[in-house]
Parts: structure tokens; sequence; C-alpha cells
């Protein structure tokens, strides 16, 4: 009896553990509890990201500034006073609505299983592939966070004015190298951001007329010429990749090399020796090979910090923690 009880209590123990410590993300993580979750994103996707082909690039977005903060949680989601929504990069972000209807479906076919931090993982993918852009793994098995701090932010979330150090530093806090900064950088190829993310380098920067020398002069004149007119412009959208925004290519990293980077943050990618060689290593590959590397950065970025096991909560809507 006594043997038995103390084995129980190893077991227990060790189930505990699994549990909560040392769980995993695993494929198809919802292969028993939910065996349809993953489908039903994928179709939902595939019905709606062609009639709105710029949400791929703000659901791969989201996903980055989710897993940035906190790890990936969905913490990003939550709607409250103060969270990571009002922070000044999420104020341009878009979809929310979207995310809200897949984890609709998901609930009704089976409640309180599947997490918005996976879900919100597998629509960025999956919108990511349906406008014919890389493929990467999404093993699943993240758990919600119940915290969203716009501090926390703020201070994590890299900016366009960053220098390389300062990129550097911020993903390596999450466990990612130089090289996943040049890969993940690479999603500038598909779509837009808003000429405050770039005015000051057409209006405010060292060079004639206040253009940042490091910008090539004949892009600058047409951005502020047909983009951003005035310095304070905060409503145009502007592309960072014109001419191919819907596109998953290579174009993001020609531009770098010609000096058309459109952030500071873009262009600080070719300031520094290893980086650049790293950039000039993708334009003379195939683009299989930016797709192949692109696809190991983003299952990097989807298992920083992730809770597992019984950490966290299965959220029943996305913008609100359980009561
Ligand atoms: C390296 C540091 C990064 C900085 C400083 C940065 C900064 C920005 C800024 C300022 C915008 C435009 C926001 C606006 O004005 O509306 C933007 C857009 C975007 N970013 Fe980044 N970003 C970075 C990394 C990433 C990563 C890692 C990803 C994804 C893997 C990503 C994906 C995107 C996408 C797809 C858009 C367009 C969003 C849309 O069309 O709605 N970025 N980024
Ligand atoms: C959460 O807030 C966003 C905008 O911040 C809004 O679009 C969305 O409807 C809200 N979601 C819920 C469930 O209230
Ligand atoms: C948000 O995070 C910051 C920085 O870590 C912290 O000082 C602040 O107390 C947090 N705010 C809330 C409401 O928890
Ligand atoms: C990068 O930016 C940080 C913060 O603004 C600054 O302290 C640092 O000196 C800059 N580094 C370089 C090499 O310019
Ligand atoms: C121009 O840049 C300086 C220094 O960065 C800043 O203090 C000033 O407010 C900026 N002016 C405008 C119009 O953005
Ligand atoms: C955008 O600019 C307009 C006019 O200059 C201003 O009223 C508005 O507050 C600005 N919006 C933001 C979000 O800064
Ligand atoms: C360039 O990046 C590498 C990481 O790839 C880093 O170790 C090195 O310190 C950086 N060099 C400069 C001058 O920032
Ligand atoms: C999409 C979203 O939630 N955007 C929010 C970003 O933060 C501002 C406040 O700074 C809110 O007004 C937006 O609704």
């Amino acid at each position: 009896m006594a043997g038995k009880g103390f084995l129980g209590i190893i077991v227990v123990g060790l189930l505990a553990f699994i549990g909560s410590t040392n769980a995993q993300l695993q494929m198809n993580f919802y292969a028993q509890s939910c065996p349809k979750a993953e489908k039903i994103v994928q179709d939902y996707v595939k019905e709606h990201i062609p009639n709105a082909p710029s949400l791929a690039a703000s659901f791969i977005r989201m996903h980055f500034h989710d897993c940035f903060v906190r790890g990936c949680d969905a913490s990003l989601l939550l709607n409250v006073t103060s969270g990571e929504k009002n922070a000044v990069p999420n104020q341009t972000i878009r979809g929310f609505d979207f995310i809200d209807r897949v984890k609709s479906l998901i609930e009704a076919e089976c409640p309180g299983i599947v997490s918005c931090a996976d879900i919100l993982t597998l629509i960025a993918r999956d919108s990511v592939v349906t406008i014919g852009g890389p493929f990467w793994k999404v093993p699943t098995g993240r758990r919600d966070g119940v915290i969203s701090n716009v501090t926390e932010a703020n201070n994590n979330i890299p900016g366009p004015f960053n220098n390389f150090t300062t990129l550097l530093r911020l993903f390596n806090n999450q466990g990612l190298d130089a090289t996943d900064l040049v890969l993940l950088s690479g999603a500038h190829t598909i779509g837009l951001s808003h000429c405050p993310a770039f005015s000051r380098r057409l209006y405010n920067s060292t060079g004639p007329g206040g253009v940042d020398p490091t910008l090539d002069g004949e892009y600058a004149a047409n951005l502020k010429a047909n983009k951003c007119k005035t310095p304070n412009d905060n409503t145009t959208k502007v592309e960072m990749d014109p001419g191919s925004r819907n596109t998953f290519d290579l174009s993001y990293y020609t531009l770098l090399t010609k000096r058309r980077g459109l952030f500071q943050s873009d262009a600080a990618l070719t300031t520094n020796s290893t980086s650049l060689v790293l950039i000039k290593q993708l334009l003379s590959s195939p683009q299989k090979f930016f797709y192949d590397e692109f696809a190991k950065s983003m299952e990097k970025m989807g298992r920083i910090n992730v809770k597992t096991g019984s950490a966290g909560q299965i959220r029943k809507q996305c913008a609100f923690v359980n009561s």
C-alpha cells in the first residue's frame, strides 16, 4: 500500500511536471481534442483572404507583436485599457474581427479547447500561404495569457527608428539572432505602412532638404511628391515594397541594397557586415532558400515563451480573459 501510494505520488508529480513546466508544443496538438480545428482555420482563411489579401500582412505582423510581448500568448488580442493594442506599434493593426470569427467557429465545434494564441499563429501562417508566400510548420499547444500591458509592448517591440544594435538587442531578448532579424524583416515584402514611420527621413534629417542621406534621393523625392506630402501626414498608406506589396518575394532585399529600404530599421540591416552578407546571399540564391530560411525563423518566433500544459488559460473570447 505504502509503495503504491508512493508510486502514485511520483506519477501524479510527474504528470504535474509534464503538465506545467515541461510540456512542449507539438504538431497537431488538437488531433484528439478538436480534430477539425486546424482545418476550420485553413478553410476560413482560404475562403476569405483572397478577397482581402492585405490582411495577410496584418496577421503576420500581429503574430510578431504578440510573440515579442510575454510570448506568443494572444495577449495582443485582449481588449483592456492600457493593453498591448494601445501601444504605438499596434495602432495600425487590422483584422481583430476576422480572428474573432474564426474563434467562434472553433468554439462551436469544441468549446474551451483551442487557444487564441494557436488560432492567431495558424491564421498568420495560412494567410501568408494563401497569398502564395512561404509555408512554415506550426506546432500547437500554446495557451492564452491573461495580461496585456502597453508599456511592455512599447519596450519590447522594435520601432522603425531603431538602429542595428537596438534591433539585435530586442531580437536577442527573445532568443532570436541576427539571422532571424534579417529573415523576419523580409516580411516587409508585403504590406503597408503610414508616413509617421519614416517621414522624418524625408523632412527632418541631416541631408539637403532634410532628407536622410542614407535614403536613395530619387526615392525620397518621389515619396515627398506623391505620398507623404507634408511632414505631419499621418493617414497616407505607403507600401514598403512598391510594385509587389501582395507578393512574398525577394524584392524587399533588393530594395535594401539600393538604399530604398523604407524605415531606418530596414536600412539598418545593411549597416552590419554580417547582416549585409546574409542579404546578398539571399539575393544570389533561389527564392526557395529565402522561403526555407524564413520558415525556420518563423517557427522559432512562434515558440517564444509559449505557455503550455496548465499555464495560462484557453480563452472563451479572444478579446477577454475568462471570468
Ligand atoms: C525588425 C524590426 C521591425 C520593425 C522596426 C518593424 C516596423 C514596422 C512598421 C513601422 C510598420 C508599419 C506600420 C504602419 O505604419 O502602419 C511595419 C509593418 C509591417 N511589419 Fe514590421 N517591423 C519589424 C519586423 C517585422 C517582423 C519580424 C514581421 C513579421 C514576421 C513584420 C511584418 C510586418 C508587416 C507584414 C507589415 C505590414 C502590415 C500591414 O500591412 O498591415 N515586421 N513594421
Ligand atoms: C476589441 O477591440 C477592437 C478594437 O480595439 C474592436 O474592433 C473589437 O470589436 C473588440 N472586440 C470585442 C469582442 O469587443
Ligand atoms: C506594465 O509593465 C510595466 C513595465 O514592466 C510596469 O511598470 C507596470 O506596472 C505594468 N502595468 C500594469 C498595469 O501591470
Ligand atoms: C543605437 O541606438 C541607441 C539608442 O538610441 C544608441 O544608444 C546607440 O548609440 C546607437 N548605436 C549606434 C551604433 O548608432
Ligand atoms: C525634427 O527632429 C528633431 C530631432 O530629432 C526633433 O526635436 C524635432 O521635433 C523634429 N521636428 C519635426 C517637425 O518632426
Ligand atoms: C493626425 O493628424 C491630424 C491633423 O494633423 C491630427 O488632428 C490627428 O490627431 C493626428 N492623429 C494621430 C493619431 O496622431
Ligand atoms: C554585426 O552583427 C553581429 C551579429 O551577426 C554582431 O555580433 C556584431 O557585433 C555586429 N557588428 C556591429 C558593428 O554591430
Ligand atoms: C486595433 C486597435 O485596437 N487599435 C487601438 C490602438 O490604440 C489606440 C489608442 O492608442 C486605440 O484607439 C485603437 O483602437
